[in-house]
């Protein structure tokens, strides 16, 4: 009986693994879902593509910002830059506490982007932030994929659709 109580613990183990690969990947899909129904129907895919692919400053920097708000609660609180800076950082094996670290980080990108000092980030802390400098839109992991892989994806999409019509 203790073999069998020992494989269903190794299994619970493997669950909560493949939720935290599941709960990773679907930053990018919550961003997309934008009716929040947990399916991407065929407007929201095309939008989200076309934001992706060529959107304006604007809907990349929305874009972005709906990814790092976990929550949609039009926020990227403390707690959620932790969350990506823990899971983006290479976090050096020889601090004693990693997680300290990360705090300072937070704090620093707060006191830079928190514009009316509420200690949350807004959309508009964000906006007004990254008119100084468009590269910190990505500053808790990147979002909008580069030039590069932009290119081979719309190539591979001429490959697997070669005899799309043109409207
Ligand atoms: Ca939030
Ligand atoms: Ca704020």
């Amino acid at each position: 009986m203790p073999h069998k109580h020992r494989k269903s613990a190794m299994s619970g183990q493997a669950k909560g693994k493949h939720a935290e690969k599941m709960a990773k990947k679907s930053h990018l899909f919550r961003a997309l879902d934008l009716d929040n129904d947990g399916h991407l129907n065929e407007e929201e895919w095309v939008y989200g593509m076309s934001v992706l692919l060529k959107g304006t400053m604007e809907e990349q920097q929305k874009f972005c910002f709906a990814v790092y708000d976990l929550n949609n609660d039009g926020f990227v609180s403390r707690e959620e830059m932790f969350h990506f800076l823990k899971n983006t950082l290479v976090v050096q094996q020889m601090d004693e506490d990693p997680d300290e670290g990360i705090k300072e980080l937070v704090e620093f990108a707060l006191k830079k982007m928190d514009q009316d000092h509420d200690g949350k980030l807004s959309f508009s802390d964000y906006k007004e932030t990254l008119k100084e400098d468009d590269l910190l839109k990505e500053f808790l992991g990147a979002c909008i994929p580069d030039a590069k892989t932009k290119e081979s994806f719309l190539q591979t999409i001429s490959n697997v659709y070669p005899k799309v019509p043109q409207f």
